[in-house]
Protein backbone atom coordinates (compact mmCIF):
# COMPACT_ATOMS: atom_id res chain seq x y z
CA UNK A 1 0.00 0.00 0.00
CA UNK A 2 0.97 3.29 -0.79
CA UNK A 3 2.41 5.71 2.17
CA UNK A 4 3.24 9.43 1.92
CA UNK A 5 6.70 9.95 3.39
CA UNK A 6 5.91 13.29 5.31
CA UNK A 7 8.37 14.82 8.13
CA UNK A 8 8.00 13.02 10.94
CA UNK A 9 5.15 11.09 9.67
CA UNK A 10 4.17 7.98 7.33
CA UNK A 11 0.69 9.03 6.03
CA UNK A 12 -1.26 5.79 4.38
CA UNK A 13 -2.95 7.10 1.55
CA UNK A 14 -5.45 3.70 1.49
CA UNK A 15 -7.86 6.33 1.95
CA UNK A 16 -9.02 10.28 1.02
CA UNK A 17 -6.42 12.34 3.50
CA UNK A 18 -7.73 16.11 4.10
CA UNK A 19 -5.93 18.86 4.73
CA UNK A 20 -7.77 21.69 6.24
CA UNK A 21 -7.12 25.52 5.23
CA UNK A 22 -5.87 27.53 8.08
CA UNK A 23 -5.35 31.26 6.65
CA UNK A 24 -2.73 33.50 9.14
CA UNK A 25 -4.01 37.07 8.06
CA UNK A 26 -3.57 39.72 10.26
CA UNK A 27 -6.06 42.91 11.29
CA UNK A 28 -3.64 45.65 10.28
CA UNK A 29 -6.02 47.86 12.20
CA UNK A 30 -5.64 45.48 15.55
CA UNK A 31 -2.98 43.61 15.23
CA UNK A 32 0.30 45.32 15.53
CA UNK A 33 1.74 43.03 17.30
CA UNK A 34 0.32 40.09 15.69
CA UNK A 35 -0.39 38.23 18.39
CA UNK A 36 -4.58 37.80 17.79
CA UNK A 37 -3.60 36.69 14.22
CA UNK A 38 -1.30 33.88 15.98
CA UNK A 39 -3.95 32.59 18.56
CA UNK A 40 -6.89 32.86 15.58
CA UNK A 41 -4.96 30.86 13.06
CA UNK A 42 -3.82 27.98 16.37
CA UNK A 43 -7.46 27.79 17.81
CA UNK A 44 -8.90 27.78 13.64
CA UNK A 45 -5.93 24.75 13.75
CA UNK A 46 -7.48 23.20 16.63
CA UNK A 47 -11.17 22.95 15.81
CA UNK A 48 -9.71 21.77 11.98
CA UNK A 49 -7.97 19.11 14.12
CA UNK A 50 -11.18 18.28 16.28
CA UNK A 51 -13.02 17.92 13.15
CA UNK A 52 -11.08 15.26 11.56
CA UNK A 53 -8.36 17.26 9.53
CA UNK A 54 -5.85 14.76 8.41
CA UNK A 55 -3.32 17.64 7.42
CA UNK A 56 -3.11 21.10 8.47
CA UNK A 57 -2.21 23.38 5.77
CA UNK A 58 -0.74 26.98 7.14
CA UNK A 59 -0.53 30.18 4.71
CA UNK A 60 0.41 33.53 5.12
CA UNK A 61 0.10 34.50 1.82
CA UNK A 62 -3.08 34.27 -0.24
CA UNK A 63 -3.19 33.04 -3.79
CA UNK A 64 -6.43 33.56 -5.02
CA UNK A 65 -7.13 35.52 -8.03
CA UNK A 66 -6.00 39.39 -7.70
CA UNK A 67 -4.10 39.49 -4.29
CA UNK A 68 -1.53 41.17 -3.38
CA UNK A 69 1.97 39.87 -2.07
CA UNK A 70 3.55 40.12 1.30
CA UNK A 71 6.33 40.80 1.71
CA UNK A 72 9.32 37.15 2.45
CA UNK A 73 10.03 38.44 6.24
CA UNK A 74 6.35 39.53 6.74
CA UNK A 75 5.44 36.08 5.99
CA UNK A 76 7.94 34.85 7.99
CA UNK A 77 6.66 36.34 10.96
CA UNK A 78 2.94 35.08 10.54
CA UNK A 79 3.77 31.46 9.80
CA UNK A 80 6.71 30.35 12.32
CA UNK A 81 4.92 31.49 15.33
CA UNK A 82 1.95 29.11 14.31
CA UNK A 83 3.83 25.89 12.93
CA UNK A 84 5.77 26.37 16.32
CA UNK A 85 2.48 26.32 18.62
CA UNK A 86 0.78 23.42 16.54
CA UNK A 87 4.20 21.57 16.98
CA UNK A 88 2.87 19.86 19.67
CA UNK A 89 -0.43 18.65 18.52
CA UNK A 90 1.14 15.37 16.25
CA UNK A 91 -0.67 16.31 13.15
CA UNK A 92 1.19 16.78 10.17
CA UNK A 93 2.05 20.14 9.28
CA UNK A 94 1.94 21.88 5.55
CA UNK A 95 3.33 25.21 4.66
CA UNK A 96 1.77 26.93 1.76
CA UNK A 97 4.28 29.26 0.25
CA UNK A 98 6.28 29.89 -2.84
CA UNK A 99 8.98 31.38 -1.32
CA UNK A 100 12.43 29.62 -0.35
CA UNK A 101 13.09 32.33 2.60
CA UNK A 102 9.73 31.17 3.78
CA UNK A 103 10.25 27.32 3.01
CA UNK A 104 13.80 27.63 5.30
CA UNK A 105 11.97 28.88 8.17
CA UNK A 106 9.23 26.51 8.26
CA UNK A 107 11.30 23.43 7.54
CA UNK A 108 13.66 25.23 10.57
CA UNK A 109 10.43 25.44 12.37
CA UNK A 110 9.37 21.28 11.77
CA UNK A 111 7.53 21.51 9.13
CA UNK A 112 6.14 18.34 7.32
CA UNK A 113 5.11 19.00 4.02
CA UNK A 114 6.01 22.11 1.53
CA UNK A 115 2.69 22.77 -0.69
CA UNK A 116 4.37 25.05 -3.29
CA UNK A 117 2.22 26.74 -6.09
CA UNK A 118 5.32 27.49 -7.62
CA UNK A 119 6.14 24.04 -7.89
CA UNK A 120 9.67 24.67 -6.23
CA UNK A 121 10.42 26.71 -9.45
CA UNK A 122 12.03 29.77 -6.84
CA UNK A 123 15.60 29.90 -7.16
CA UNK A 124 17.17 27.35 -4.12
CA UNK A 125 13.65 25.67 -3.52
CA UNK A 126 14.24 22.44 -4.89
CA UNK A 127 17.46 21.81 -3.02
CA UNK A 128 16.25 23.14 0.26
CA UNK A 129 13.59 20.40 0.10
CA UNK A 130 15.61 18.24 -1.41
CA UNK A 131 18.03 18.43 1.80
CA UNK A 132 15.03 18.02 4.25
CA UNK A 133 12.82 14.92 5.20
CA UNK A 134 9.31 16.83 4.27
CA UNK A 135 6.74 15.76 1.30
CA UNK A 136 6.19 18.47 -1.40
CA UNK A 137 3.22 19.42 -3.41
CA UNK A 138 3.82 20.46 -6.92
CA UNK A 139 1.27 22.58 -8.25
CA UNK A 140 0.43 23.81 -11.56
CA UNK A 141 -0.51 27.57 -12.50
CA UNK A 142 0.03 29.86 -15.67
CA UNK A 143 0.48 33.23 -14.80
CA UNK A 144 0.69 35.19 -10.87
CA UNK A 145 -2.12 35.16 -8.32
CA UNK A 146 -2.25 39.04 -9.49
CA UNK A 147 -3.15 38.50 -13.00
CA UNK A 148 -3.78 34.68 -14.00
CA UNK A 149 -7.57 34.82 -14.52
CA UNK A 150 -7.39 38.03 -17.27
CA UNK A 151 -6.75 35.82 -20.05
CA UNK A 152 -5.72 32.30 -19.41
CA UNK A 153 -5.27 30.20 -22.79
CA UNK A 154 -4.47 26.45 -23.50
CA UNK A 155 -5.08 24.20 -26.49
CA UNK A 156 -5.48 21.25 -24.02
CA UNK A 157 -5.80 21.75 -20.37
CA UNK A 158 -5.53 18.34 -19.12
CA UNK A 159 -2.16 17.59 -21.07
CA UNK A 160 -0.80 21.00 -20.84
CA UNK A 161 -1.25 20.41 -17.28
CA UNK A 162 -0.22 16.72 -16.96
CA UNK A 163 3.45 17.53 -19.12
CA UNK A 164 3.83 20.24 -16.73
CA UNK A 165 3.32 18.32 -13.78
CA UNK A 166 5.21 15.39 -14.93
CA UNK A 167 7.97 17.54 -15.69
CA UNK A 168 8.48 19.33 -12.63
CA UNK A 169 7.82 15.67 -10.33
CA UNK A 170 11.16 14.62 -12.87
CA UNK A 171 13.00 18.00 -11.33
CA UNK A 172 12.40 16.83 -7.96
CA UNK A 173 13.15 13.37 -8.34
CA UNK A 174 16.31 14.24 -9.62
CA UNK A 175 17.20 16.61 -6.83
CA UNK A 176 16.78 13.81 -4.80
CA UNK A 177 13.23 13.97 -3.75
CA UNK A 178 12.17 10.50 -2.92
CA UNK A 179 8.87 9.26 -5.03
CA UNK A 180 7.55 9.17 -1.85
CA UNK A 181 7.76 12.74 -1.04
CA UNK A 182 5.70 13.51 -3.81
CA UNK A 183 2.28 15.11 -4.26
CA UNK A 184 1.30 16.66 -7.51
CA UNK A 185 -1.96 19.38 -8.27
CA UNK A 186 -3.57 20.18 -11.61
CA UNK A 187 -4.32 23.96 -9.42
CA UNK A 188 -7.59 24.70 -9.96
CA UNK A 189 -8.39 28.35 -10.23
CA UNK A 190 -4.78 28.98 -11.12
CA UNK A 191 -4.97 30.85 -14.02
CA UNK A 192 -7.96 28.94 -15.40
CA UNK A 193 -11.44 29.51 -17.38
CA UNK A 194 -14.41 28.08 -15.98
CA UNK A 195 -14.19 25.27 -19.03
CA UNK A 196 -10.68 24.61 -18.10
CA UNK A 197 -11.27 24.23 -14.75
CA UNK A 198 -14.04 21.18 -16.20
CA UNK A 199 -12.02 19.77 -18.11
CA UNK A 200 -9.20 19.65 -15.88
CA UNK A 201 -11.48 17.90 -12.94
CA UNK A 202 -12.80 15.30 -15.90
CA UNK A 203 -9.55 14.29 -16.46
CA UNK A 204 -8.23 13.95 -12.79
CA UNK A 205 -8.54 10.32 -12.94
CA UNK A 206 -6.48 9.88 -15.87
CA UNK A 207 -4.27 12.29 -14.47
CA UNK A 208 -3.52 10.28 -11.37
CA UNK A 209 -3.13 7.10 -13.35
CA UNK A 210 -0.72 8.18 -16.28
CA UNK A 211 1.39 10.76 -13.58
CA UNK A 212 2.21 7.76 -11.01
CA UNK A 213 2.16 9.95 -8.25
CA UNK A 214 -1.02 10.82 -5.21
CA UNK A 215 -2.87 14.38 -6.33
CA UNK A 216 -3.78 16.75 -3.95
CA UNK A 217 -6.80 19.05 -5.70
CA UNK A 218 -7.81 21.88 -3.72
CA UNK A 219 -11.34 23.46 -5.10
CA UNK A 220 -12.91 24.76 -1.75
CA UNK A 221 -15.37 27.35 -2.11
CA UNK A 222 -13.83 28.67 -5.33
CA UNK A 223 -15.20 30.18 -7.97
CA UNK A 224 -15.76 27.54 -10.39
CA UNK A 225 -18.27 26.17 -7.69
CA UNK A 226 -19.85 29.70 -7.52
CA UNK A 227 -20.35 29.41 -11.18
CA UNK A 228 -22.24 26.64 -11.21
CA UNK A 229 -24.11 27.09 -7.95
CA UNK A 230 -24.76 30.69 -8.80
CA UNK A 231 -23.53 31.10 -5.38
CA UNK A 232 -21.09 34.59 -5.30
CA UNK A 233 -20.21 34.28 -1.60
CA UNK A 234 -18.00 31.67 -0.88
CA UNK A 235 -18.95 30.27 2.51
CA UNK A 236 -22.43 29.85 0.66
CA UNK A 237 -20.35 27.18 -1.32
CA UNK A 238 -20.22 24.53 1.22
CA UNK A 239 -22.05 22.08 0.19
CA UNK A 240 -20.97 22.79 -3.24
CA UNK A 241 -17.79 21.96 -2.27
CA UNK A 242 -18.21 18.79 -0.18
CA UNK A 243 -19.74 17.36 -3.65
CA UNK A 244 -16.65 18.37 -5.59
CA UNK A 245 -14.43 16.97 -2.81
CA UNK A 246 -16.37 13.04 -3.30
CA UNK A 247 -16.46 13.47 -7.05
CA UNK A 248 -12.06 14.07 -6.70
CA UNK A 249 -12.32 11.48 -4.17
CA UNK A 250 -13.80 9.09 -6.94
CA UNK A 251 -11.33 9.75 -9.24
CA UNK A 252 -8.33 8.60 -7.10
CA UNK A 253 -7.25 12.26 -5.06
CA UNK A 254 -4.93 11.42 -2.31
CA UNK A 255 -5.40 14.86 -0.58
CA UNK A 256 -8.21 17.03 -0.64
CA UNK A 257 -7.62 20.88 0.44
CA UNK A 258 -10.77 21.98 2.03
CA UNK A 259 -12.09 24.79 4.70
CA UNK A 260 -14.99 22.88 5.87
CA UNK A 261 -13.39 19.79 7.07
CA UNK A 262 -15.95 18.37 9.19
CA UNK A 263 -18.54 18.37 6.55
CA UNK A 264 -15.83 16.40 4.02
CA UNK A 265 -14.89 14.34 6.48
CA UNK A 266 -18.33 13.11 7.08
CA UNK A 267 -19.02 13.19 3.31
CA UNK A 268 -16.04 10.82 2.85
CA UNK A 269 -16.84 8.53 5.48
CA UNK A 270 -20.12 7.79 3.80
CA UNK A 271 -18.99 7.75 0.88
CA UNK A 272 -16.21 4.98 1.31
CA UNK A 273 -18.59 2.63 3.29
CA UNK A 274 -21.56 2.89 0.20
CA UNK A 275 -19.17 2.84 -2.55
C1 LIG B 1 -4.70 24.66 -4.30
C2 LIG B 1 -4.56 25.85 -3.53
C3 LIG B 1 -3.40 25.96 -2.70
N1 LIG B 1 -5.45 26.87 -3.56
C4 LIG B 1 -2.68 23.85 -3.40
N2 LIG B 1 -2.49 24.95 -2.65
C5 LIG B 1 -5.23 27.98 -2.84
N3 LIG B 1 -1.77 22.85 -3.37
C6 LIG B 1 -4.09 28.08 -2.02
C7 LIG B 1 -11.04 30.87 -6.93
O1 LIG B 1 -11.13 30.53 -8.12
O2 LIG B 1 -5.72 24.47 -5.10
N4 LIG B 1 -3.76 23.70 -4.22
N5 LIG B 1 -3.21 27.08 -1.96
C8 LIG B 1 -6.22 29.12 -2.91
N6 LIG B 1 -6.21 29.73 -4.20
C9 LIG B 1 -7.37 30.08 -4.87
C10 LIG B 1 -7.42 30.03 -6.26
C11 LIG B 1 -8.51 30.43 -4.15
C12 LIG B 1 -8.59 30.29 -6.93
C13 LIG B 1 -9.69 30.71 -4.80
C14 LIG B 1 -9.75 30.63 -6.21
O3 LIG B 1 -11.98 31.37 -6.30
Amino acid sequence: MSELHCGRFRLALDRPLVMGIVNVTPDSFSDGGRYDSVAKAVAQAERLVDDGADILDIGGESTRPGAVRVPDDEEVRRVVPVLQALQSLNVPLSIDTCKAAVMRAALDAGVDLVNDIAALEADGALELVARSQAAVCLMHKQGEPQSMQAAPHYDDVASEVEAYLAGRRDAALAAGIDAQRLLLDPGFGFGKAFEHNVALFRSLAGQAARLGAPLLVGVSRKTMLGTITGRSVPSERVSASVAAALLAAQAGAAVIRVHDVRETVDAIRVWRALK
